[in-house]
């Protein structure tokens, strides 16, 4: 059996350094719980949903397994204020941030006892959060689905890494155990995926998208919303032609907006992968199959172990 062991997987009191992406509509209770039985940190993404359905799938989650799992608030969602205090009240071990800075909830996190860590795509953000007391920090590169910052993982990590004391996880860009150990090369302490776990068996997303994954190329995705500055990557389709189309021609923010409401969902829960939002991260070409979370975990570890005891 393979190990690994980092700052990170003794803060989390978890047996390996992966940790799976908290994807919206995706990252639910039955994914995060077989991620976590594997020995890895699973997360439920609170995306856009109310405190409510948060506070169910972690008691769901908690049926399902008694190892930590953590949940990922969505700083741009109009229920981020409710679900930061769920968060506190349920005492989740591990919080982590995205597409924004979490600093106003810091401190009722850590007086919960939450080990609490954002997502940051900039040195500077970084810095500010490891200020305000974060744990650690997730660098998430641009290769990333969903919403992207600028920088690649190659080059954030390191520069990251750099100018932080708190461990370093890297996201973007890491579908197997050769994307794992050279995150390690590059100074981080464990590894955050999102596309390889989408297609999980244990994931409920559509079979059309996990479809849409397993036979994406390598330059099969795109980048929506950029004229905005909401830049999202997803998989090409009818809609990323449109949506690209319209935003060349000038189309105010709120006419784009209609095309992408409930747009994840329709992919994500109906399978309407031509018109809806596939969000996939650049690695989504190297993923192949359908597997079970245990084995994606073990096959990371393995690989990467062995790359690692090369050097
Ligand atoms: O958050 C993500 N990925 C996401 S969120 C999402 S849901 C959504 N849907 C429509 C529009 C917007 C979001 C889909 N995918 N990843 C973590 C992440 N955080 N990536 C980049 C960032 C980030 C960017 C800027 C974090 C902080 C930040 O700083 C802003 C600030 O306030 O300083």
């Amino acid at each position: 059996m393979s190990q690994l062991k980092t700052r990170i997987t003794e803060l989390l009191q978890i047996e390996n350094p992966i940790i799976q992406g908290g994807m919206a509509w995706v990252a639910e209770h039955n994914l995060a719980a077989a991620v976590s039985a594997a020995g890895g940190l699973g997360i439920i993404g609170a995306a856009n949903a109310p405190a409510s359905w948060v506070r169910d799938e972690i008691k769901k989650a908690r049926e399902l397994t008694d190892k930590p799992i953590g949940v990922n608030v969505m700083l741009l969602s109009p229920y981020a204020d409710e679900v930061a205090q769920v968060l506190a009240e349920e005492k989740v071990p591990v919080i982590t941030t995205g597409a924004g800075n979490p600093g106003k909830y810091m401190e009722m996190w850590k007086a919960a006892g939450s080990k609490v860590i954002p997502v940051v795509a900039s040195v500077a953000l970084a810095r500010m959060m490891e200020r305000g007391g974060a744990d650690a920090v997730i660098a998430e590169g641009t290769e990333s689905g969903g919403h992207i910052g600028a920088s690649t993982t190659m080059t954030l990590v390191p520069q990251v890494v750099d100018a932080v004391k708190v461990p370093v996880i890297a996201a973007g860009g890491i579908g197997d155990g050769r994307g794992m150990a050279a995150a390690f090369m590059l100074g981080a302490e464990a590894v955050q995926l999102g596309t390889r776990f989408v297609v999980a068996t244990e994931s409920i997303c559509h079979p059309n998208y996990k479809e849409r994954i397993i036979k994406a190329k390598d330059i099969d995705s795109a980048v929506t919303g950029r004229s905005h500055g909401h830049p999202i990557r997803q998989l090409r389709n009818q809609m990323t032609k449109e949506y690209i189309q319209k935003e060349q021609e000038g189309v105010p923010f709120e006419e784009l907006e209609l095309l992408a409401v409930g747009s994840l969902r329709n992919a994500v829960v109906d399978g309407d992968v031509k018109h809806g939002t596939v969000m996939a991260g650049q690695i989504a070409g190297l993923v192949k199959k359908e597997q079970p979370c245990k084995e994606i975990v073990e096959e990371l570890m393995e690989e990467a172990t062995a790359l690692m005891q090369k050097n």
